[in-house]
């Protein structure tokens, strides 16, 4: 496996995921934020013109039509567009790139949480073909019990629900586990690939939620 920053040089690319209501909205913008000038942020699916077009299909109503293999299509489809037109270019300008989701989103709600580990071996083929370099220097996992995650989400009352939001508990628990597979086993170095993975324990307060991950941050971009 090529290195990224290795290669890249350039800039640092830093992932945030969690669970539903883990915080990863409010703790990526406060974390841009602090950072200043220097930083972006952008969400998953979305994050350039079309990739928010695919956004709208996936997280519609629409998705119940479709299989798990054409969401998966379609989640990375968003993603490469994405890491072309945004993340690529402030890369190589320099820039500290944080994500509010990326394809650790994809293995555990596509892979883990909707029960396909047959497409394990696709995702780690596309990942490497579709990222080509610019694979993130790190994952943040907010880590939350879904229950409090899905009670703070309720609380926000924006009425911003997706077909996923409206899923059984179980599911949420089996997207938690997933996210801690990806981000303990999966990434870091000699596993499938480079990128390290970092745990903050999303139940404590916002302002020590986001303390912590600008440490991390920091440690993660001063490397
Ligand atoms: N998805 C997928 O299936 N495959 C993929 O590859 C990708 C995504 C990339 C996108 O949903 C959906 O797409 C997502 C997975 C799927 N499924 N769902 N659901 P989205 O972007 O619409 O929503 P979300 O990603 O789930 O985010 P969220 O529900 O908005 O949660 P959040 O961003 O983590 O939380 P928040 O909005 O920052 O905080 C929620 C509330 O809690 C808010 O009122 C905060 O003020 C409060 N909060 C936050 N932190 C704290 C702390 N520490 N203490 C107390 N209160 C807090």
């Amino acid at each position: 496996m090529i290195g990224n920053k290795e290669k890249r040089k350039k800039g640092t690319f830093i992932v945030i995921d969690g669970g539903e209501g883990a915080g990863k909205t409010t703790v990526s913008k406060a974390v841009v934020e602090q950072l200043g000038w220097n930083a972006i942020g952008a969400r998953e699916p979305g994050g350039s013109q079309y990739a928010e077009k695919i956004r709208e299909l996936v997280l519609s109503d629409l998705a119940k039509y479709s299989d798990v293999e054409t969401q998966f299509a379609l989640f990375w489809a968003a993603r490469r567009d994405f890491l072309k037109h945004v993340v690529i270019p402030a890369l190589n300008a320099g820039k500290t790139v944080i994500t509010d989701r990326f394809d650790s989103s994809t293995y555990a709600y596509q892979i883990a949480a909707q029960g396909n580990p047959q497409l394990e071996k696709l995702f780690w083929q596309t990942r490497e073909l579709f990222l080509e370099e610019y694979e993130p220097d790190a994952y943040i996992l907010l880590d939350i019990d879904p229950e409090i995650g899905i009670a703070r989400a309720k609380g926000r009352g924006d009425g911003n629900i997706n077909h996923f939001d409206k899923r059984k508990i179980d599911f949420h628990i089996k997207v938690n586990k997933g996210l801690r597979e990806f981000v303990l086993q999966k990434v870091g170095a000699n596993k499938m690939c480079k990128s390290a993975g970092e745990v903050v324990d999303a139940s404590q307060g916002l302002d020590k939620v986001i303390e912590d991950v600008l440490a991390l941050v920091h440690k993660i971009t001063d490397k």
